[in-house]
């Protein structure tokens, strides 16, 4: 249970990563009542300075005693990284809310998008999961879907930017596409295969069953944050070369029927949702306006031709505010105010 107080601890675990830069970011932005604040990341960039609200903060070591006095730790430094020191943070009496995939799937820990579900949230929280990014803009424009329609099955193919894989992934897609231009040869590192003018259908490790990790994400982490097993999900998650933001092609099919119009006017009335669907004037979500924004834009919302009671939109979302930094950060603003 977190105290109630004017001021919070708070400590960035991989702050020196794209999404823990975008937490103090969006920290300062949205004056989250910080009392002192830890950037923790590995030993590689240990007394790097960082800017909080344009005053500098050293780089610590992240390592088991890094949360005595801590109220709530942010981490957003990979699975394994939360594997070994989410434990520990939790011992020394912080709530941990984690941006990777290492707990989502727990039974006893929460799963939260904070539009959604927030009453995931028991009174004891200790960890708390961020969801997937690709999952996190999805569900947000399904619950309302849900909520009047039920719905049977999803059907999604993403498109999603590099900044998801980290800054070097950035880099990777910058300096390839900039070495190609220039008629020089630039060999992957990050991506199996080159990714500057080229899209690749594999985005994390390719499962048994054919799928991959993240499309597998998409399907388990919507039914747990929708509360219900019984929605289908059938997803495509595709890497391309933008940098920032993802979109997604969904097709939903409900159980009672319904059309584009009726959801067009659900989602419109929605907080954390922007409908920009004016094709008529060319105008529907697009990955360079959604960037640095915090809603989840939808559009190209229409009536499926082949099936009764379904439709098709397009929803993008950044990736590293409301897929990652912004939506822990919602969920530590939900906790400091209940
Ligand atoms: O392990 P996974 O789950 O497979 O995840 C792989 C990577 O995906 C990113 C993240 O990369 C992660 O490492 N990622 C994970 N979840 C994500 C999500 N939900 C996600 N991306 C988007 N959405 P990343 O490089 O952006 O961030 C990595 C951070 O974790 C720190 N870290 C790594 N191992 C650690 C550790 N911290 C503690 N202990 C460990 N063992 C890592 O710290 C980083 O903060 P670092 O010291 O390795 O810092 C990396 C150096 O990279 C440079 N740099 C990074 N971002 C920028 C930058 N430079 C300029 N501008 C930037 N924006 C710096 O030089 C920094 O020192
Ligand atoms: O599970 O590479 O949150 O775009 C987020 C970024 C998985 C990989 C997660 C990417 C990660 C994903």
């Amino acid at each position: 249970m977190l105290a109630k107080k004017s001021q919070y601890n708070v400590a960035v675990a991989g702050a020196t990563g794209a999404v823990g830069r975008k937490m103090l970011e969006i920290l300062a932005e949205r004056n989250f009542p910080v009392a002192n604040l830890k950037v923790l990341a590995s030993a590689r960039s240990v007394g790097q300075t960082l800017s909080f609200k344009g005053n500098p903060v050293t780089v610590e070591e992240l390592n088991e005693n890094s949360f005595g006095g801590v109220d709530i730790a942010l981490f957003s430094a990979g699975a394994g990284v939360s594997r070994q020191f989410a434990p520990s943070a939790v011992k020394s009496g912080c709530i941990v809310i984690d941006n990777s995939s290492a707990f989502r799937m727990e039974p006893n820990i929460p799963l939260v998008v904070p539009e959604v579900n927030p009453e995931a949230i028991g009174s004891d929280p200790g960890i708390i999961a961020n969801p997937n990014c690709s999952t996190i803009q999805m569900v947000v424009a399904l619950k309302p879907i849900h909520d009047n329609f039920k719905i049977k099955r999803v059907v999604v193919s993403t498109y999603q930017s590099v900044s998801g894989s980290g800054q070097k992934a950035i880099e990777e897609l910058q300096n390839q596409t900039k070495n190609l231009l220039d008629g020089k040869s630039s060999k992957p590192s990050v991506y199996p295969h080159q990714i500057a003018f080229n899209c690749l259908p594999h985005i994390d490790i390719f499962l048994e069953n054919g799928y991959t990790k993240e499309e597998m994400k998409m399907v388990e982490e919507t039914q747990k944050i929708l509360g219900d097993a019984s929605i289908q999900v059938s997803p495509t998650t595709v890497r391309v070369p933008v940098f920032y933001s993802h979109s997604e092609s969904v097709n939903v099919e409900t159980e009672k029927p319904m059309n584009a119009a009726e959801v067009k006017k659900i989602l419109s009335g929605q907080s954390g949702i922007r409908v920009v669907d004016n094709p008529e004037k060319n105008e529907y979500p697009l990955a360079i306006d959604a960037t640095d924004r915090d809603e989840v834009f939808v559009g190209r919302i229409r009536d499926d031709i082949s099936c009764e009671n379904a439709i098709n939109f397009w929803v993008v979302s950044d990736n590293l505010r409301k897929g990652a930094a912004l939506n822990a950060i919602q969920i530590a603003e939900y906790l400091i105010q209940r």
